[in-house]
């Protein structure tokens, strides 16, 4: 049976490439350097708290429970080149979306700077993908245009809640039932696939060390699972997509003072920097809060 699990050298870019197209995430190891990342995750740890205090005083956290939305810090301190700016997964983007040896516009963009905790005593999630098929049922699925880029600042296991990854199905055609393809919708047509996809390929849960980076296509099954650990699981997640001229994209907010991390590398950080402090911690959440108010209400 082929390995669906396919782990390469940072630099090994052409196999994570092929990786990607074929099982629809590969993990770099050893890519990100320990220091930045032990100064996040006691960061993280910290937030875990207030953001969970947070989600007590709103009646619960508004998404499935124990997943929490939970990005790193945006500020200048906790802000590092080697994270959000990693050569080597920038390589493997701009070969995937063919900018090899380009300059400027056709730069790959940072499109999402954020991330999950998976916090102990948490829940199975519904099987869901964080993007959808461009492309209508019965045409050909398009290559992967937009990758989350999963960065833990701990070391990921089945104890603690490793990520279930559905390979292949970045290229079965389907949509989430809010036909948006974003997280927390239920994904019934994905269920409804997913008894016979796993009779084909079965879902699997890598584990990661610190400094592993796992890269998956967005359109890729996956689902937050338990965590029987007790401590939290952070897990940063970026997405980077390959930039189609024509499509409006969001700026993503940082302070003033990371213009020089995240600026001049392969990647376009399509970053506006503003005065400090930004509520990066709460407000995530507030916003799907509010989303989930107003469904209600319709
Ligand atoms: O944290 C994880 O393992 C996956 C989380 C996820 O997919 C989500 O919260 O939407």
């Amino acid at each position: 049976m082929t390995e669906t699990i396919v782990r390469v050298a940072p630099g090994d870019t052409t196999r994570a490439v092929e990786a990607i197209h074929e099982h629809g995430f590969v993990i770099l190891e050893r890519t990100v350097p320990r220091a930045p990342l032990a100064l996040l995750r006691r960061r993280m740890d910290e937030d875990t708290e207030e953001l969970l205090r947070y989600c007590d005083s709103i009646g619960g956290n508004p998404r499935a429970l124990g997943h929490l939305q939970q990005g790193p810090p945006v500020s200048p301190d906790l802000v590092f080149a080697d994270v959000a700016m990693n050569r080597a997964v920038n390589d493997v983007c701009r070969a995937l979306y063919g900018a090899e040896g380009a300059e400027g516009d056709s730069r790959p963009l940072l499109t999402f700077y954020n991330g999950n905790t998976n916090c102990p005593g948490s829940v199975v999630q519904h099987l869901h993908m964080d993007g959808k098929h461009y492309t209508e049922v019965g045409e050909t699925v398009a290559p992967t245009a937009s990758v989350v880029v999963n960065i833990p600042p701990g070391p990921t296991s089945l104890g603690n809640g490793a990520i279930e990854l559905w390979p292949g199905s970045h290229r079965i055609h389907c949509v989430n039932d809010a036909g948006t393809g974003a997280g927390e919708a239920a994904g019934s047509t994905i269920a409804a696939l997913a008894t016979e996809r796993r009779r084909v390929v079965a879902p699997v849960r890598p584990e990661t060390e610190v400094g592993d980076v796992l890269i998956r296509d967005v359109r890729l099954w996956h689902r937050g699972v338990p965590n029987d650990s007790d401590r939290p699981r952070h897990m940063i997640a970026l997405i980077v997509s390959k930039r189609f001229p024509s499509a409006p994209v969001q700026r993503l907010r940082f302070e003033h003072g990371c213009e020089a991390a995240l600026e001049g590398h392969g990647v376009d950080a399509n970053a506006e920097y503003v005065q400090g402090p930004i509520d990066y911690l709460i407000a995530p959440t507030r916003r799907i809060q509010e989303r989930r108010l107003a469904s209600e209400r319709r």
